[in-house]
């Protein structure tokens, strides 16, 4: 049994994706970001960088005692080798689906937060901040519709953790202020991994405990400030 320390979010859909098309056995634990769960001392033993995804495997690789494992790409990595799917063992191939992987983790995510920020839950309107993330942010989005131009279908080939990094983020489009027509490949591929049963569930999981805005609690736990009065 996986357990999955999680919130609906970009980050916390990658891996709730990952374990649906796996099939891996799982129990969901939510770690509430708006209430600052993500600062207590049993999740900090898990994921010391108080942010979640993390999961703890009980029956982990190799045997042994229960094994956590924090940060979304090596979860993705590490379930990718426990399952034997969604990263080849083909040495082109799995080069490319971690290239890609690490280019969400780098870019992608981290870029797509900032803009999402200053766009949605920054106190004040910083032009300079919003200009250069949302430039940033269609950067990144067309350089994805070109790799998808060229490979077709999937990120890296065939379909892989790459595809489940990217998805969330993709899928957050219209609250980055970005209209995905402007990117044909990318359309076509997003609307093929909505299609997905296991994407569907994924990105259901949790749904209910969504909040729409930030009270000045949540505010204080995930920014650090208070929110415009
Ligand atoms: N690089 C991390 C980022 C995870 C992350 O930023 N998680 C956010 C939610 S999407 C979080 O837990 N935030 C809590 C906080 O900021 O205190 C990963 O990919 O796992």
């Amino acid at each position: 049994m996986i357990d999955l320390h999680y919130w609906p979010t970009p980050n916390g859909w990658k891996i709730s994706i990952m374990l649906e098309e796996c099939g891996l056995p799982y129990r969901m634990i939510p770690v509430n970001i708006a209430r600052g769960e993500q600062f207590e001392p049993a999740f900090l033993a898990i994921s010391p960088n108080n942010r979640m995804p993390a999961i703890v495997d009980h029956a982990p690789v190799g045997g042994g005692e229960a094994l956590s494992v924090f940060e979304s790409g090596a979860i993705l990595i590490y379930l990718a080798d426990k399952a034997g799917r969604f990263l080849s063992k083909e040495a082109r191939q799995r080069t490319q689906t971690l290239e890609w992987l690490m280019w969400q983790m780098g870019g992608l995510g981290p870029m797509l937060g900032q803009n999402g920020h200053f766009l949605l839950y920054a106190p004040e309107k910083v032009p300079y901040a919003m200009e250069r993330y949302a430039r940033e942010a269609r950067r990144l989005y067309g350089v994805l519709d070109t790799r998808l131009g060229v490979t077709g279908a999937f990120i890296a080939g065939g379909y892989s953790i790459a595809d489940m990094a990217c998805f969330p983020w993709i899928r957050t489009h219209k609250a980055q202020g970005i209209a995905l027509a402007d990117f044909p490949n990318l359309q076509r591929w997003y609307e093929t991994m909505k299609s997905r049963d296991a994407v569907r569930r994924g990105v259901d999981l949790g749904k209910d405990l969504q909040v729409r805005s930030f009270d000045a609690q949540a505010h204080r736990n995930l920014f650090g400030n208070q929110p415009e009065s």
